[in-house]
């Protein structure tokens, strides 16, 4: 189950996808299997020795061509129709509807590493995701180097993370569990390690986990957040026990020009 975690997914967003991708998958079988069935039928007719006519001048058929042409134009029409609804239905920056309340959390992408900010638990995590399930959450998505993509196979959707600006994910767990995260975007040399686990708790294992991130007294301000931007691949997982209020946003002012900046980075130090 999870090494597919597209077909198996852990999530209402990521179920509603695969059901759209089973649904389209058999709507265009209407048009494979009688392609498939012609196929092997007209070879098995029009072989050598075979019962089928042999007519080197006949090239135009009104049947053929509707049987050819309509077919297919009536699922591009029903696929297209379905994936406008659910383009609006699955649109990520939408907000769940649910009673509970929303999470919130902030993801920073670095070379090579993502960095998850806690705004509300006032922590920071490197390369590890928790949250409680059943409960939607609300992740801001931000990059503080080239453009990458965030996703969560499991609980669906994918967005892009691109300096000085904030993409948005909202997503939900059925339940506790485990899966992974990753960036599917290119970005150099450690792309292949930017991967994270996703811890999907109940809200008593997240109360423990945050105890566990709380205990490890180690601070993000400024100062350690240059320390961390540092390219580094296979970095570990890595609790701070506090985080700088605004970090987020003074990440993202570093490319706008907005007051409260960080120090920018030299070119070239990215890599
Ligand atoms: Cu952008």
């Amino acid at each position: 189950m999870q090494s597919s975690p597209i077909l198996y997914p852990k999530g209402p967003v990521a179920e509603t996808e695969r059901d759209l991708l089973f649904l389209a998958t058999a709507i265009m079988l209407f048009t494979l299997l009688p392609v498939y069935l012609i196929t092997f039928w007209s070879c098995w007719r029009y072989r050598a020795n075979g019962k089928g006519a042999y007519r080197p001048d006949w090239h135009k058929s009104i049947f053929v061509e509707l049987f050819i042409w309509a077919g297919p134009l009536v699922i591009i029409v029903v696929i297209g129709v379905l994936v406008v609804i659910y383009t609006y239905r699955l649109d990520p920056y939408k907000p769940l509807v649910s009673d509970e309340k929303t999470f919130r959390v902030q993801a920073v992408a670095q070379n090579w590493k993502w960095l998850f900010i806690y705004p509300d638990q006032q922590v920071a995590v490197v390369n590890e995701l928790a949250f409680p399930s059943g409960r939607p959450v609300n992740i801001e998505i931000t990059s503080d180097t080239v453009m990458t993509s965030f996703i969560i196979p499991a609980l669906g959707g994918q967005i892009y993370a691109m300096a000085g600006m904030t993409t948005h994910l909202n997503l939900e767990a059925f339940e506790p569990g485990r899966c992974t995260g990753r960036n599917t975007q290119f970005s150099g040399r450690g792309f292949p390690h930017m991967v994270f686990e996703v811890q999907l708790l109940s809200e008593n294992d997240f109360a423990r986990w945050l105890d566990n991130v709380k205990k490890a007294n180690k601070r993000l301000d400024s100062m350690s957040y240059q320390k961390l931007l540092r390219p580094a691949t296979k970095y570990p997982v890595e609790y701070y026990s506090w985080v700088e209020p605004e970090l987020f946003s003074r990440i993202i002012a570093k490319y706008t020009g907005a007051s409260g900046a960080l120090p920018l980075q030299k070119t070239g130090s990215l890599e």
